[in-house]
């Protein structure tokens, strides 16, 4: 049954983190069958970069349309695609509606003097590296700090890539943990081609931003 929406102005926000506390948030509550509960809703901006043909556009493309695209155009500067994710939080009659939109970085060279104009106002960043090219994993490092630099000390998440090619994998475990170390980010691995992880890691970057810890999820770098 559709839900009934009211909306509701103020609220103290209690219990649901503090990113959401005065932000002028709207609002809502539903009724459904089983009775009351309070809905939060709030909008973010996220980037997705990394160097070309890592995947950005295939990793998007599977969270935010669930399908994996063989033909896909190479990005040319940047674009936005929406997703509503839903959070949810133990021991609390509440959700939040955390309506993303992300934006994926090209990572071609040519436009880089426009990226820090892409990330300003940005809350979090998915960074990602290819599985199959460690050039791009050492990369990461360049992509972490020129956003780092326009965008603040916002949560990133690191993302390698095409796990799905194992037998061509050119992973460095050593370089990664000394990267995600460096920065204190974490880093998680993800194949597009199969969805292993993909949702996974927005859902993660999500309950970051709710300044919160995901339900449930990869404690580390392995696609499931
Ligand atoms: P980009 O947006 O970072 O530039 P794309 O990268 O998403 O355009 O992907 C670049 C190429 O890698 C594409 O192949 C795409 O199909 C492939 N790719 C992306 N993610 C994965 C993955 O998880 N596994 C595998 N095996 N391939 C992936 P083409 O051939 O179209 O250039
Ligand atoms: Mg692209």
């Amino acid at each position: 049954m559709a839900a009934e929406l009211f909306l509701k102005d103020g609220g103290d926000g209690a219990g649901l983190g503090r990113p959401f506390e005065g932000k002028g948030a709207p609002r809502t509550l539903d009724r459904h069958s089983t009775g009351w509960y309070r809905v939060l809703e709030a909008t973010k901006k996220i980037c997705v970069l990394g160097d070309p043909a890592v995947g950005k556009t295939s990793v998007i493309r599977r969270y935010a349309l669930d399908c994996f695209d063989e033909g896909y155009l190479t990005t040319i500067g940047a674009r936005v695609l929406n997703r509503t994710q839903v959070l949810r939080f133990p021991g609390q009659s509440a959700e939040l509606r955390l309506h993303l939109k992300i934006w994926e970085i090209s990572g071609q060279n040519r436009h880089l003097e426009l990226y820090p104009s892409y990330y300003l106002g940005a809350e979090g960043a998915i960074i990602v590296g290819d599985a199959t090219r460690v050039e791009t994993q050492v990369n990461l490092w360049k992509w972490i700090e020129g956003f780092r630099a326009a965008a603040g000390r916002v949560p990133i998440i690191l993302v390698v890539n095409k796990t799905d090619l194992m037998d061509e994998t050119e992973f460095d475990l050593e370089l990664m943990d000394e990267i995600s170390h460096e920065f204190r980010c974490p880093f998680r691995m993800s194949s597009a081609r199969n969805g292993a992880n993909v949702d996974n890691v927005f859902r993660e970057l999500a309950y970051q931003l709710a300044g919160r810890k995901p339900l449930s999820g990869p404690r580390r770098g392995r696609a499931c």
